[in-house]
């Protein structure tokens, strides 16, 4: 029998999903996943001829032509690893493995070593873009061996998510770039997300807007510079019924937010590598403030706290205020996962291309939207460009929109609402551009209880007194 191009394990719905693409590029798939009872479902979904069906790891490692192209899509974590240990018996030296899950960076380092000293290709494979994306074309953050990369590339490049007729995939970089640059995707994806629903927080709030009302606004700002698919999905949102009952269903859902974990992940490593990401941090906590909501049920009672009622005279000016803030605060947010990158590549010797990355996540990712080409002009034009908000179009939109910035957020925290990320947005923003921090006072305080020691402005040296 001929054997097949490319495996796939893991067949709950990124990998069944990922190979019915893989499959409708011409490619001839072998798919395996540990219950059967997935793989029967996919085989009975798919029309491809050239897609079949393994129902144990030796039979499908020996459908597969050499070297062997397998992707595992299992659960990140001991799945992974479990995985592999299954399928090195029957392996070869020179195949590829590419675990195309969120596994975390560290552990894709660490089984790119091991199977490399079995001889083995690792590669971690970001994919972003959920069920669609795996189905039609995701955006795809490859980490491994370059010349591995190149074995692979033909396959990548086709599934993927095309803009302008380029692929949305490219070379990251050597052992756990591809997992660590999709964490970073999802970090920016938890404060993109967290800055949309504080701009519907206060338009819900201080103007009273009806989901009809809201879908109108975030479909005319879809139309503009905040363009995206996160944008585009909440305008679709607000035009939902509820199927169960009267209303809109985004009134009826409950306000408790889940995680899978890559948030909480980019902001451990952004305090490990002491680079500033506030903004996705706050968006990780706010989902963890949502899920005490017996806490704040309570609360809500025991803080009985008289708040202004704020009249806002002119709708228009303030819907487009808080437009604004939005734009500005997904900037810094922006801003600040780039930054933990460019730190990344420092530490980990990645040589990330920040302004080709920025070009994969146009298509098929979550975060994809119109304004990542301005962030691949910014680091086409610069290529060391330090922080995204000193590029001349990022400096001028913060300079024009910081006074409506401002407006929304102090009028937000007047009126009680709580909004983190478009404040920490702003902090982030005002603090990278201050020359003198009150960071004097807290030298001294250090000194003062611990001999820390400080330095001085106006000398060269290291100084302790004795306070
Ligand atoms: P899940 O993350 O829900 O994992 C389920 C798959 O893992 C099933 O095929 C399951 O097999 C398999 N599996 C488990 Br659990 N333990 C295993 C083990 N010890 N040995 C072998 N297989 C095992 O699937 P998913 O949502 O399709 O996601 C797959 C990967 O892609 C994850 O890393 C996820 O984080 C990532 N991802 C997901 C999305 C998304 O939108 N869902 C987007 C981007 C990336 P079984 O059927 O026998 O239980």
């Amino acid at each position: 029998m001929e054997k097949q191009q490319v495996g796939v394990i893991g067949l709950a719905v990124m990998g069944k999903n990922l190979a019915l693409n893989i499959a409708e590029h011409g490619f001839a798939v072998s798919v395996y996943n540990r219950s059967p009872e997935k793989t029967d479902e996919l085989l009975k979904e798919s029309e491809f001829e050239h897609l079949i069906g393994t129902f144990n790891i030796q039979e499908f490692v020996d459908s597969l032509e050499m070297p062997r192209k397998i992707i595992m899509m299992v659960k990140a974590g001991n799945p992974v690893d479990d995985t592999i240990q299954q399928l090195l018996p029957f392996l070869s030296e020179g195949d590829i493995v590419m675990d195309g899950g969120n596994s975390f960076f560290k552990d894709t380092i660490r089984r790119n070593i091991e199977l490399k000293q079995k001889k083995i290709h690792f590669m971690g494979i970001g994919i972003s873009g959920g069920e669609e994306g795996a189905r039609n074309g995701p955006a795809i953050m490859p980490g491994g061996d370059f010349e591995t990369y190149k074995l692979i590339e033909p396959i990548l490049n086709s599934i993927s998510a095309k803009v302008d007729d380029e692929p949305c995939c490219t070379y990251i970089g050597d052992n756990g770039a591809g997992h660590f640059v999709k964490m970073v995707h999802n970090g920016i994806e938890y404060a993109d997300m967290q800055l949309i629903c504080e701009s519907y927080f206060i338009l819900k709030n201080m103007l009273h807007l009806t989901p009809p009302q809201l879908h109108k606004i975030f479909a005319e700002w879809n139309e503009g510079e905040l363009n995206s698919y996160l944008i585009e999905i909440t305008s679709d949102i607000f035009a939902k019924k509820d199927d169960k009952a009267d209303g809109y269903l985004v009134d009826k859902i409950l306000d408790v937010a889940g995680q899978k974990g890559t948030g909480k992940w980019t902001s451990q490593v952004s305090l490990d590598m002491g680079i500033a990401i506030p903004t996705i941090t706050e968006a990780v906590f706010e989902r963890c403030l949502s899920a005490v909501k017996g806490e704040r049920v309570l609360a809500n009672h025991a803080i009985a706290i008289e708040i202004p009622d704020i009249h806002i005279e002119n709708e228009a000016e303030f819907i487009e205020s808080i437009r604004r803030a939005l734009y500005a605060s997904k900037i810094c947010a922006y801003a600040q996962g780039f930054s933990l990158m460019r730190e990344a590549s420092k530490e980990y010797d990645w040589a990330l291309q920040l302004g080709e990355i920025s070009k994969i996540f146009r298509g098929g990712c979550i975060i994809r939207a119109q304004f990542l080409n301005k962030i691949k002009d910014a680091y086409q034009k610069d290529s060391n460009l330090t922080n995204l908000i000193l590029d001349d179009y990022f400096k001028e939109i913060l300079g024009k929109y910081q006074k409506d910035w401002r407006k929304v957020v102090s009028i937000a925290i007047e009126a009680g609402i709580a909004i983190p990320g478009f404040s920490s947005a702003i902090s982030y923003f005002d603090g990278y551009r201050t020359l003198e921090l009150p960071m004097n006072l807290l030298q001294a305080q250090r000194d003062y209880f611990g001999a820390h020691t400080y330095q001085r402005t106006d000398m060269e040296g290291t100084f302790h007194t004795n306070w």
